[in-house]
């Protein structure tokens, strides 16, 4: 299969406040260079296009993408941690801007883009190795790390080619509240999520199993949130279950938000998904036969990171049931 990389390397956020206090923040290129050293010896890279503003204003409001621009400028001196959440159109005190934060943000949704071009092009999977990472960003708020939602742009802009139904299935260990958000009331984007429940983790706001869409969008919504500590026992049987509802409902394309931060040994998430298993994840995805656009999300352990992506991408890529 085919990637695409974005790692945006002159955007370096260094701040955030965790319970009170300034830590540092993990979400940096770092992160993902093993993966992709990985994905350059083995597969073919495309090269970022660019695409016009209008993909990203199907999903943003022209006045926020404006405003994480002038927040950028804003931030040449200084990092900025946003103060006041609804003046900063930033819903957290962990999502810092830089003078490259938007830079970095755009370049990740033309990536994410390239990438979508080309499954419609080609019906061929691809792997989109970016960051700023996009599931938590609304139409109009950032947070969690990111600023525009990548995946969200690169559905919209995929059912605006094929029209033909969509599923998003999130499998960062946090739930894409604003990944849900946007097509909260869509019933062709179909957002399908497995995440530490939000009684006890990030985004806290949302992700519960009651929420299942509105108007036109009821019941094409599905949230299943675990307890922390979820190994794979407990993990396996909402996987299934959320495979289950995309073979129902047989997508033209899958959108997986590709989160590694589900690994026991990263050190944000926490579930206790072994090495071993990302294999079976990778087997039973690609045993779904259908195009499949990967997008990255969290995942900050440059190590676990590399032993999931590995794993999953080997047995996705071929057809072997290690559990059989
Ligand atoms: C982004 B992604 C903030 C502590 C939590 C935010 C975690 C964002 C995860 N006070 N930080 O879904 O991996
Ligand atoms: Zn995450």
């Amino acid at each position: 299969m085919k990637f695409v990389s974005q790692l945006n390397e002159d955007y370096i956020p260094t701040l955030e406040i965790d319970k009170g206090k300034i830590v540092k923040n993990p979400e940096t290129p770092e992160r993902l260079k093993k993966v992709l050293k990985y994905f350059e010896t083995f597969h073919e890279r495309l090269e970022v296009k660019n695409y016009p503003l209008n993909l990203l204003f199907h999903v943003h409001p022209k006045w926020y993408v404006q405003h994480i621009k002038e927040l950028s400028e804003k931030s040449k001196d200084n990092e900025y941690l946003p103060e006041v959440f609804l003046k900063d159109r930033i819903f957290d005190s962990g999502t810092p801007v830089t003078f490259q934060t938007y830079n970095a943000a755009l370049s990740a949704v033309n990536a994410t883009l390239t990438g979508a071009e080309e499954i419609v092009k080609t019906k061929e999977n691809v792997y989109v190795i970016t960051r700023p990472p996009g599931h938590h960003a609304t139409t109009d708020f950032a947070g969690g790390y990111c600023f525009f939602n990548n995946a969200a742009i690169a559905s919209t802009f995929l059912y605006s080619q094929i029209k033909e139904k969509i599923c998003i299935l999130d499998i960062d260990f946090h739930h894409g509240n604003g990944t849900q958000s946007i097509f909260y009331e869509n019933p062709e984007i179909v957002y399908i999520s497995i995440h530490g429940t939000p009684e006890h983790y990030f985004p806290w706001i949302s992700g519960y199993k009651d929420e299942i869409g509105e108007g036109k969008g009821k019941g094409t919504n599905f949230n299943f949130p675990l307890s922390g500590k979820s190994s794979w026992n407990e993990y396996s049987i909402a996987f299934e279950k959320a495979l289950d509802i995309i073979t129902k409902i047989s997508p033209a394309i899958l959108v997986v938000s590709l989160g590694y931060d589900t690994h026991i040994d990263d050190p944000i998430g926490d579930f206790k998904l072994e090495s071993r298993d990302f294999f079976q994840i990778g087997y039973e995805i690609k045993n779904l036969k259908i195009p499949t656009l990967f997008i990255q999300e969290g995942g900050y352990n440059k190590e676990s990171n590399f032993e999931a992506a590995s794993n999953l991408f080997k047995n996705f890529e071929k057809e072997v049931n290690l559990y059989a």
